[in-house]
């Protein structure tokens, strides 16, 4: 038999329906899992607890245990890359992330020849994941889109809009051409590396899709997702890629057909109405706003059953909008899971 042809997420993937359709959460590892937050104080900085084999494997295990999801996603974090590319990365307590912003001579010094090779300890993970997960359970491996790197990577920290990132943009056009393909070469070798090591799916998160003008969502989002998805495609030609074009909205129809992803994640803005044109098709996943989560009760079921009647008969991945907020409590995951199964 063909190897995963037995897993939920994957035969939705290629386009089929289940009357229970399979579930997994962006984020389902981390804080507002008690023991997560455990491992993660053993493990001392955020970035050791991803390149630490051993302590990644458990925290990825640890919502499958407590929740029987479908799939396993790959505990890591989208800024590995510019770790792996020399940047300086750092993560602090409460805050988030903190890079040294990068410049225009900063983006004509990087070398992406080695990223592959300094992410060995992340496809070490894949591949005891793989070995350690039921044959049934998808793993999921994962990226940032170049875009979405690319802000962090400028602006060194979060920001509310990526106002230090598109002004870059705006100011350096060919510094920013030149950084979103290195990043898209970068992102492609590695996420082969992570099909290689036993991922059956990966997604590319493209967190801030949604703050883009028209011309420069073209440039900047959906021309470096196609050459990832073309790279992948070219070594690995049935590769099942989810992209999460967050806040893209009307754009999402034209973001599929241009990348050729194989999965289109939505996020709560979105309709229904458009929702089920984009499932015309192929598979969608999300749109389950994380504060439903987090209020739970009738205000949680409601919105599980909107979900389920108006995209339940077509290719349908349960999941959330965008990720889990760590004060989710833990009663409320169990009993979305057990209303999405019927339980
Ligand atoms: O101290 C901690 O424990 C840090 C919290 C944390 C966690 C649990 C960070 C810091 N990253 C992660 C893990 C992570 N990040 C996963 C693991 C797998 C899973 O269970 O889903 C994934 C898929 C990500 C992806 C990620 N990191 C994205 C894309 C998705 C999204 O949430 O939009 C982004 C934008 C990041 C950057 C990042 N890393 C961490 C934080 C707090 C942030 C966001 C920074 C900001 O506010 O802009």
């Amino acid at each position: 038999m063909e190897k995963g042809l037995n897993r939920k997420l994957e035969a939705v993937l290629k386009g089929k329906s289940f009357e229970t359709p399979p579930i997994w959460l962006m984020r389902q590892a981390g804080r507002y899992l008690p023991e997560y937050r455990k491992v993660r104080k053993i493990a001392g900085s955020f970035l050791e607890l991803c390149y630490t084999p051993e302590l990644a494997i458990e925290v990825t295990l640890q919502p499958i245990r407590r929740f029987q999801f479908d799939a396993a996603i790959l505990f890591s974090d989208i800024l590995v890359i510019p770790d792996a590319l020399g940047r300086k990365v750092e993560f602090v307590e409460n805050q988030g992330p903190l890079l040294e912003p990068i410049d225009v001579y900063g983006i004509n010094r990087l070398d992406n020849s080695s990223v592959v090779e300094k992410l060995e300890p992340v496809l070490e993970t894949v591949r005891g994941l793989r070995q350690q997960l039921p044959e049934e359970m998808s793993l999921i491996g994962f990226c940032g889109a170049p875009w979405t790197v690319a802000t962090y990577m400028i602006a060194g920290k979060g920001t509310p809009d990526q106002g230090p990132a598109r002004l870059f943009g705006m100011k350096h056009p060919e510094a920013m051409q030149k950084l979103l393909e290195v990043l898209a070469e970068a992102s492609a070798s590695y996420l082969i590396a992570q099909l290689q090591a036993g991922a059956g799916v990966v997604q590319i998160f493209d967190s801030w899709a949604g703050v883009l003008g028209d011309d420069q969502f073209e440039q900047w989002c959906v021309k470096p997702v196609k050459k990832i998805v073309d790279e992948i495609r070219r070594v690995v030609p049935d590769a099942l890629i989810i992209g999460f074009p967050k806040g893209a909205g009307s754009r999402l129809k034209k973001y599929r057909a241009k990348t050729g992803v194989s999965g289109l994640g939505l996020d709560w803005t979105v309709s229904f109405e458009d929702a089920c044109g984009f499932q015309r098709q192929g598979a969608v996943q999300g749109l389950l706003d994380p504060m439903r989560l987090v209020a739970g009760g009738n205000s949680l079921d409601r919105a599980i059953d909107d979900i389920l009647e108006n995209l339940g008969e077509g290719p349908l991945i349960f999941n959330l909008g965008h990720g889990i907020v760590p004060q989710t409590p833990i009663e409320n995951v169990e009993r979305l899971v057990r209303r999405v199964r019927g339980d």
